[in-house]
């Protein structure tokens, strides 16, 4: 136990000299009052050294900017010259860090965790989150189907899991839901969030049902590059990990990098952004993976498919690349407020869920995979959740001692969808 605790502070130490400091960046709150203060906002998302937290949702509704040391000035100047009201609420962006670092440090020393096993109580490595996807591979194989769906830039394994209760005996497929999480990698409370699902369904046998007649895909953790540097190096990374050509900087925004109106609006063609969609549609081994997929099973008949990211609690429907409103709108709001719905009447904590257009409610953003699987996928129902990210001011950084109730309040919300969609799509003839 002892030797334990002493390898942990050694691991910690290591992890402070390895870790990029965010010493000086501050986070901004700024408010946009009018058409041109929103208009000026939008153009900073195409600068590097700025990287938005939390988008403006309408005037009079703040965003939260992380800036670079050597653009405040600037930021500020330009600031005062627009009149937007703003205020610093991060002085120091590393003092996060280091408390985020501190409860990693505290919640992983406590949660004692076997091979193969899975906790909600600290923060999981991707080696362990993949040793619990093989494991119940292993325990289940009735149940749960484990593969390799591909593997990341850098060589990782993408594991992705099937649970189903056997194939349909009918020439029709059941339906199938089809979930991923972690495409942006510091949204820490996501890939808990779809391993938590898995665990409930696979291992909790008095959900057993949730699988009988609806197939489920579940892809946990689609950026481990970037998860694992967010690990040990930098824990604001939200891109891949790879190096394009002579660009300057790593990584692409996976996000951005759908072919479905690539580039139309909210990507950039420098790799310094935060939303950098990459030299071409479908340049990442990640996003070709989910491309893959779905264009070789055109039979697996998915209703359904989710994006699992933080934060804010919403669940976002297409369009995202414009503010344009599919035509089955209705059913898409319906649908959303449902799971937003059950979350909310199950959460202990309080969560309020904005059921909306994405571009409409966060400003356009093309070449997402909400997008692509609607419109190039044909899968009608398509959405973006971003789950609550605890007691702010933590941001991203997201306690661990709240990863329990977000997973707990979000699988009452897969709970909801899966009755939706086996009420709609599932027939008794599909019985396995
Ligand atoms: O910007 C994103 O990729 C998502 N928000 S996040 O803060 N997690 O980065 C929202 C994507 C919404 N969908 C589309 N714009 N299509
Ligand atoms: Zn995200």
């Amino acid at each position: 136990m002892m030797r334990n605790k002493i390898l942990g502070y050694f691991l910690f130490l290591i992890g402070v000299i390895n870790a990029e400091s965010f010493l000086g960046y501050k986070v901004y709150q700024v408010t946009p009052q009018t058409q041109e203060n929103a208009e000026f906002l939008q153009k900073l998302k195409y600068k590097p050294n700025y990287d938005f937290w939390v988008e403006s949702r309408a005037f009079g509704s703040p965003s939260d900017i992380m800036v670079d040391p050597v653009e405040q000035e600037t930021f500020e100047k330009e600031l005062s010259q627009t009149g937007m009201p703003y205020k610093v609420v991060v002085d120091d962006v590393e003092r996060l860090l280091q408390i985020d670092r501190v409860d990693r440090l505290m919640t992983r020393s406590r949660s004692i965790m076997g091979p193969g096993q899975v906790t909600f109580t600290s923060f999981m490595k991707y080696d362990e989150q993949m040793a619990y996807l093989r494991r119940i591979g292993r325990d289940y194989p009735q149940i749960a189907t484990v593969t390799t769906a591909g593997h990341s830039y850098e060589g990782r394994e993408i594991l992705m899991v099937k649970i189903s209760s056997g194939a349909s005996q009918t020439v029709v497929p059941k339906p199938t839901i089809f979930i991923d999480a972690g495409i942006h990698s510091r949204e820490w409370i996501a890939q808990p969030v779809a391993l938590y699902l898995i665990q409930q369904l696979v291992e909790n046998n008095t959900n057993a049902g949730m699988y009988q007649n609806v197939d489920w895909v579940i892809i946990p953790n689609l950026n481990p590059d970037g998860y694992e540097f967010t690990y040990n190096n930098n824990r604001m990374w939200r891109k891949n990990r790879r190096l394009e050509g002579n660009n300057l900087c790593y990584g692409t925004d996976l996000n951005r990098n759908f072919n479905y109106q690539w580039m139309f609006n909210g990507a950039s063609n420098n790799s310094c952004t935060e939303i950098y969609a990459g030299p071409e549609p479908f340049s990442e081994p990640e996003t070709r993976i989910i491309r893959d997929w779905f264009l070789n099973n055109t039979n697996a008949n998915v209703k359904l498919y989710m994006a699992v990211h933080s934060f804010g609690e919403m669940v976002l429907f297409p369009w995202g690349y414009a503010p344009i409103l599919p035509q089955d709108v209705a059913t898409l709001r319906h649908v959303g407020s449902l799971m937003a719905r059950a979350i909310e009447q199950a959460s202990t904590m309080g969560s309020n869920y904005t059921v909306e257009n994405s571009a409409t409610l966060l400003g356009a953003a093309a070449g997402a995979a909400d997008d692509w699987v609607k419109a190039v996928a044909n899968v009608n129902l398509t959405y973006t959740l971003e789950l609550p990210n605890g007691d702010a001011p933590f941001w991203f950084m997201i306690p661990a001692r709240q990863i329990l109730p977000v997973v707990r309040e979000t699988f009452e919300g897969f709970r909801a969808l899966h009755q939706y969609i086996q009420e709609q799509f599932w027939t008794s003839q599909q019985q396995s």
